[in-house]
Formats: structure tokens, sequence, C-alpha cells
């Protein structure tokens, strides 16, 4: 099938870009490998799984009649309700006539002589292409389970990343669960409520603040919504795309008076959500203010959780709060006073893999009958590096990123002529709000490709003085943090092998914007145009 463009990829980048390049006359298919649109939010199906930015920030922005059409229930939505969102999107912008599910691009070629991208997937299917969109998500690539023993185990097993659509009932079991991310921090709560036994496999400790989830009132839905375009406007021009009330406004920790700052703190956890942080404004600068905030956490679990050596075990202590990405919870830290849950301490007993009947650490068995895994993502590169993308030299993507991902402003490669990322390495996304930027980049992408039709060039391609530069900014950002100093999966350490390069874009979305803006107004400064 002959296409102007094809986006990989129907979750919410993929599905705005259907529409987006729709509404600007062009011929845009989507193709889909999973049976249904969502994205991450069709298979992260576990239980308590949920959204840590406020569902009046994480939902579209592009159309003022959806924002006014859909009516969020909760303060942040859960699981169910994201993904009946984007499928009463997809109704409502007529968008399945254009999204192929249950097709997976296996294969993209680029044709130098035709200027156009060639396409395989894994149903044979093929596709031609001008433009060709990696919508493909920042998280969604889950990582290997690489576990010793993993085919031996007889009992049930789970990935939070790759949930089934049966019900999965904990009733009466013995259940593990391996990881202590935002995954296992939400699901260890619910399982809890109803296993016979949970034991939580922990190497790394979170840091975990309470989301106080709760029905989302009228008054917290008009002070944004009876001025909502102008609303996400700030949002789009400001650091994260997203607003985090909090107690009051911060300030750096060496201005606060210290018992000042911790009844802000109070104040801010009782508030809930990210809204702690926020008292110091140099917490990721500043290690003193960062320790600020760790302690305020540490007594936190050291008052909430009974047993002294479990609550210093979850304690974080050797990398800065929000180096890691800090984990929104219900009841997260209370559970582990329950009868039935026991933390495992890997750090001082090691696991040494699954057996037929449990999990094996050097002190000896856990027997279990179920094990879940919440053990994350490849993030930002897992996802492109599956598929077979290939440039006129007939190099992989992969190839060019042996050192570490390089982009233009997180949407191009260099030698990767008229191919787009979404949401990419070196984008902001991860660190503000992913729909936003997904937004931001379908926009920029669908303005670049009407520039170049009304200028009559073919192709375009980030020059590799211009990528080097941004590849040199969006490290030399990072590297005036705290960031380097955790072991995170915004560093690539949690993938065996992975260069160790900061991957997300930390200046701010707003400055994402305004830069990305500036480049196209200066006719694509930075790349090639043929
Ligand atoms: P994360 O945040 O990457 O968490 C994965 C967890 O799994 C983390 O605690 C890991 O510990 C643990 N893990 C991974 N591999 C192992 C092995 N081999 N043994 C023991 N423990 C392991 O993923 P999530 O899915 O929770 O969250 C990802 C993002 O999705 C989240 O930040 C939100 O943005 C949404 P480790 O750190 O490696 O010691």
């Amino acid at each position: 099938m002959e296409l102007d463009v094809l986006v990989v990829g129907a979750g919410f980048g993929g599905v705005y870009g259907v529409y987006r390049y729709r509404q600007q006359g062009l011929k845009v298919k989507c193709v889909e490998a999973a049976p249904g649109v969502g994205g991450v939010w069709y298979h992260n199906r576990y239980p308590g799984a949920r959204c840590d930015v406020r569902s009046v920030d994480y939902s579209y922005s592009f159309s003022e009649e959806l924002q006014k059409e859909w009516r969020w229930k909760e303060r942040y939505s859960d699981q169910k309700e994201i993904l009946a969102y984007i499928e009463w999107v997809v109704d409502r912008l007529d968008l399945a006539r254009d999204i192929e599910l249950n097709t997976r691009v296996t294969k993209a070629h680029w044709n130098a002589s035709t200027a156009r991208w060639e396409v395989e997937t894994d149903n044979g299917k093929s596709y031609s292409c001008r433009f060709l969109v990696l919508a493909t998500g920042a998280l969604s690539s889950p990582k290997e389970l690489d576990f010793p023993g993993l085919d031996r185990f007889k009992g049930e097993w789970y990935q939070t990343s790759k949930w089934p659509h049966h019900d999965v009932s904990f009733r009466g079991k013995n259940v593990g669960v391996i990881g202590t991310g935002s995954s296992g921090i939400q699901c260890i709560p619910v399982i809890a409520e109803t296993a016979k036994s949970l034991k939580v496999f922990q190497r790394t400790p979170a840091f975990s603040m309470p989301a106080r989830n709760v029905p989302l009132s009228d008054e917290e839905l008009s002070e944004v919504r009876d001025r909502y375009m102008e609303y996400r406007h700030e949002m789009r021009t400001g650091p994260s795309g997203q607003s985090v009330p909090t107690a009051g406004p911060g300030k750096p920790y060496a201005e606060w008076d210290p018992k000042e700052l911790v009844a802000r703190q109070e104040a801010n956890w009782q508030l809930g959500g990210l809204a702690l942080g926020s008292a110091v404004t140099d917490g990721l600068v500043n290690q003193e203010a960062n320790d600020a905030t760790a302690r305020f956490i540490h007594n936190k679990i050291r008052g909430i959780v009974k047993d002294p050596e479990t609550a210093e075990a979850l304690c974080p202590t050797d990398y800065p709060v929000s180096t890691r990405r800090p984990c929104l919870d219900t009841n997260y830290y209370e559970t582990y006073n329950r009868d039935n849950v026991t933390l495992v301490n890997l750090r001082k007993d090691p696991m040494v893999g699954l057996t037929e009947t449990g999990i094996r650490t050097e002190s000896g068995d856990h027997p279990l009958d179920m094990v879940v895994f919440a053990t994350g993502f490849d993030a930002f590169t897992g996802a492109i590096a599956h598929i077979d993308i290939r440039n006129a030299q007939g190099e992989h993507v992969m190839d060019k990123w042996k050192d570490g991902p390089r982009t233009y402003m997180g949407m191009t490669v260099s030698g990767f002529p008229n191919m787009f990322i979404v949401t990419g390495p070196g984008s902001p996304s991860v660190l503000a709000n992913c729909i936003m930027t997904a937004e931001v980049d379908i926009d920029w992408i669908g303005d670049c490709i009407a520039w170049l039709d009304s200028k009559g060039y073919q192709t375009i391609e980030a020059e590799q003085e211009a990528q080097d530069k941004w590849v040199a900014h969006v490290s030399d950002l990072a590297s005036h943090t705290l960031y380097p100093k955790a072991n995170s999966w915004y560093m690539g350490d949690n993938i065996p092998g992975k260069p160790r390069v900061f991957l997300p874009y930390i200046g701010g979305l707003g400055n994402f914007v305004a830069t990305t803006r500036a480049k196209a107004a200066a006719d694509y400064e930075g790349f090639v145009k043929a």
C-alpha cells in the first residue's frame, strides 16, 4: 500500500498521529502489534495499574471538544479508564479505519532511489511510505526475563507489562513479586489483599509517596476545565506538561528554616502526589537539599512500617530522591504491616533463581504458587531495536547507537531520512507528560512534512553536527544534576550491556517546544533537505 505516512504503534502518540496527519490531508495508516489500541495501557493491565500524572493532565490537549466531553472519574486514572478513554477517542474521531491491529512491523528499509520507506509486517502486509513515524513508546518493550530456572517453575507466573486478559486470582495462593518500581509498588498492596501469603523480592528500594487518589471532584475539575485551552498552553510552555498542586511555593534549601521545611513537607505529603519534592526547589542539583527530602521519606517509612528491619530495608540510601523515577502509591508501606506479607531483601540474601516450586535465594527456598515479575522496560531504545530498520547503507539504527542513542531533538536520526521518533531518546517525554510530549512531536512532524511539501523537497535528515550538538546538550544538562548518581533506567542501567547515557532531555517541555519550533521557523535549521 502506498502511503504518505506510516505510523508504527497505536498508543497515545500513534492515535493522535492518525488524526493529525489525516486532518492535514496526508494518506496515513497506523500499524499496531496488539489486538487493541492503547500501547502500554493495553498491555499493563495488572491489578492496581494507575497513572501517576493527574487525569486532567494525562489526556489529549489538542481538542477542546474532547476535553469537555470526557469526564475523568478519579484524580489519577486507572488503566481501565485510560484504555476506555483512548478507545473512545478512536471511535469519536473515526480513526479505526486507518489503524491495522494485530500487525507488527518487522522490517523498514529506506530506498534512496524512490525516497520511500519499504515496510513489511509479520502478517505479510507491506507498505511503501514517504515518512515513517515510530510512535513505539519510551516504556513499551519489557525487559527480558533472564532468571535462571524460570523454565522449570511449575507454578503460574505473570509479567506486569504483559498481563493476561483473563482474571488472575491470588486467593489462597502463596505469591512472590519481583521488582519494586512503580509497577511492583502498585500491584503489591492489591495482591496482598487476597493472597494467602505475599513475598516481595526487593533489590533496590524505591522512594514512594502516597498518591491520595480520590474521585475527581467538580471543583478540582473546574479549576482547569473552565479555562482548559489556556491551562494546557501554560502546561505546554512550562517545565513538565502537568501541574502538581502543592501546599505552597518552594524555595532553595538554604532559605528554609529547618522546622518550617518539615512542616511544609508534611503538608505536601498530606496533599499527596509529587508535591513533597517541590518544597525545595534545588532538590535535583543540591545533595543537601535532596537529603532533606530523603530524610523526610525515611522517617515516614519508619513511622508506618512496624517491623524495624523491614522498615530499614525499605529505606533507599544509595541514590538521591527522584534520580530514579519516584513512585506514587496507595497503602504501599502499610502493606508490610500485614501478617501475610514479607519483604525478602535481595541485597542481603541474593536470588539464585527459580526452582520447580518457587524462588531460591542464598539463604534457602521460598515455596510459591505464583510469581509476578514487575521488572521493568528496556526504555527508549528497546522497541526500536526490535524492528529491522535499515538506511540506504544497510545500517541499523542500533549500529549508530552502540555508544548510546543519538538523535536530533529526540525525533530524528542522522543517516535515516524521513524517519521520525515520537517521545524518543533526547526528548522530555518521561520527565514531563508523555501524552503532551507525543502531541508536541506529532505536530512538529506534521508541520515539517507540510513545509517540505510546500517547498518541493522530498527528504529531510538531521545533520550530523546538529545531532552531535543536541546529544552533547542533553548529556551536559544531565551532568549538572544528581541524576547520574543513581543506577536507573533513565541511564540505561537496568539492561545488561546497555551504554550508560542519560536518555531523556531534562531541559523541560517548554524549552523543548521553544527550541524545536525555533529550528522549524529557521527553515529547519540543522537538517539536510533535498
Ligand atoms: P522499573 O521502575 O524499572 O522497576 C523494575 C524493578 O524490578 C526494580 O525494582 C528492579 O530492581 C527490579 N528488577 C529488575 N530485574 C531484576 C532482577 N533480575 N532481580 C531482582 N529485581 C529485579 O519498572 P516498572 O515497570 O516498575 O516501572 C517503569 C515505569 O513505568 C515507571 O517508572 C513509570 O514511569 C511507569 P533494580 O532497580 O534493578 O535493582
